[in-house]
């Protein structure tokens, strides 16, 4: 199946490169290097990118070194580079041809990692690349810039892919808050045809994504001696009982054929001081991954089951509370109208519904989301080239 598919890519940009013209502002791929930095170590200069942007250690938050590196490398090679500054000393690298931003079509990923920072690494016979980052998304990251670099390579300005037709986005913080994307979105005065956007989706065109709906229950108490709990009112008890309640929930929580189950995940429980001691104070955090409907109707789900709980707790004296984080939405479509490729949908948000405008919407990348966010992290060579070529094709339909 593969192969065929790649071969079709090829003969595609064939056809629209049919008379490449060199342009003279873009690098040749086989010198991608920036300057002094010579071979150190990899004769390909994709995985030679790959591994600079991983050995940068880019935790959300800390992603000043990173951005700095690759605006200088993306400038090396002239692009016109923009950093956006999310606030001191974070920002987005945006990169055009030109003066300014005429693009038609935005490629974007990010530069932030989770923690902790796990180095670079070969392994199996060198077939496979470990190491944080190594698939989310410095994979996208590196596979897109190659993509785009390899396609100006035959653009002019009067070709029928203009060498401007292209932008780059490397937003920081898409891990946390989204507040790169979210900062870029504001800010932007125009519209793109396209957005691609870089996230492990194993190589596939991604058809959507499930929405999400954070929240936090903090339930106040009063602290007692262990031995005379009627005394007091245990904010444990009550917790323990709310999140029972939400564990119940689940099963009614909305499906749809497309996403499957709507999940909620009980993500950390902190409560009391001591086992002598009623509790005064817990709480709890919980994510929810919405598969239909909408963080409102979610949210009166939870309201409704969580109601005789809260009920009882403040008729006992205690105080009861349930925060839902501000940034919540419901399943996001992804248009996927690209022949050739496979489609998957996938768990996890993404920055996708963080760029607002009218735009046609992709999603792709290599590797797997499985592998992402652990101690295992790791990507098969393989993927990575797969990856620019993949770029090249989506690019290329979406400038069509
Ligand atoms: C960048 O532009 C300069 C001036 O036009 C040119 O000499 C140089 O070769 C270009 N560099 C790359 C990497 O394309
Ligand atoms: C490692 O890869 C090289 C080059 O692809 C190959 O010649 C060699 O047989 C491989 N070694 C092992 C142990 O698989
Ligand atoms: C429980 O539900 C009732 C009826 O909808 C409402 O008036 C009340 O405020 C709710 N109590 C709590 C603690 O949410
Ligand atoms: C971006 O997504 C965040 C959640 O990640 C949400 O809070 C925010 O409203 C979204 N912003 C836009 C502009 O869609
Ligand atoms: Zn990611």
């Amino acid at each position: 199946m593969r192969p065929q598919i790649l071969l079709l890519g090829l003969a595609a940009l064939g056809r629209t490169f049919a008379q490449p013209t060199q342009h003279p502002l873009i690098a040749h791929p086989d010198n991608l290097q920036a300057e002094g930095t010579a071979n150190e170590y990899h004769d390909d200069p994709l995985l030679w990118l790959h591994r600079k942007l991983i050995e940068i250690e880019s935790i959300s938050g800390d992603e000043y070194s990173i951005g700095t590196w690759l605006a200088s490398f993306l400038r090396s090679k002239n692009f016109t580079v923009e950093r956006q500054e999310v606030e001191p000393r974070r920002f987005n690298v945006f990169a055009y041809m030109g003066d300014e931003d005429n693009s038609k079509t935005l490629v974007t990923s990010h530069i932030d990692t989770v923690p902790p920072y796990l180095p670079y690494e070969l392994r199996s016979n060198h077939t496979e690349i470990w190491g944080r980052g190594s698939v989310d998304a410095k994979a996208c990251v590196a596979a897109q810039i190659t993509a785009v670099l390899k396609l100006l390579r035959h653009c002019s300005s009067d070709d029928e892919v203009p060498s401007d037709s292209i932008s780059m986005l490397f937003v920081v913080g898409e891990e946390t808050a989204g507040d790169g994307m979210r900062h870029f979105s504001t800010q932007k005065t125009r519209e793109y045809k396209a957005v691609v956007f870089g996230e492990p989706t194993e190589g596939k065109l991604a058809a959507g994504h499930k929405g999400i709906l954070g929240m936090t229950i903090k339930v106040k108490g009063r602290a007692a001696h262990s031995g005379y709990p009627w005394l007091g009112v245990s904010a444990n008890d009550v917790l323990v009982r709310a999140t029972g309640e939400l564990m119940k929930l689940r099963g009614r929580l909305p499906q749809s054929e497309k996403y499957g189950e709507t999940t909620l995940n009980v993500g950390r429980i902190d409560g009391g001081v001591a086992a002598n001691v009623v509790a005064e104070q817990a709480e709890a955090m919980f994510a929810v991954r919405i598969a239909a409907e909408t963080p409102a109707v979610i949210k009166s789900m939870i309201l409704e089951a969580l109601n005789e709980t809260a009920t009882e707790a403040e008729e006992a004296g205690g105080e009861f509370a349930v925060e839902f984080s501000g940034n919540a939405y419901a399943p996001v479509d992804i248009d996927h109208d690209i022949p050739g490729f496979d489609i998957i949908t996938v768990n996890y948000g993404t920055d996708v519904p963080n760029l607002t405008g009218n735009h046609k919407r992709y999603l792709y990348g290599p590797g797997s989301i499985l592998v992402a966010h652990s101690d295992h992290e790791h990507l098969a060579v393989e993927e990575l080239e797969r990856a620019v070529d993949d770029y090249q094709r989506i690019i290329l339909a979406t400038l069509d």
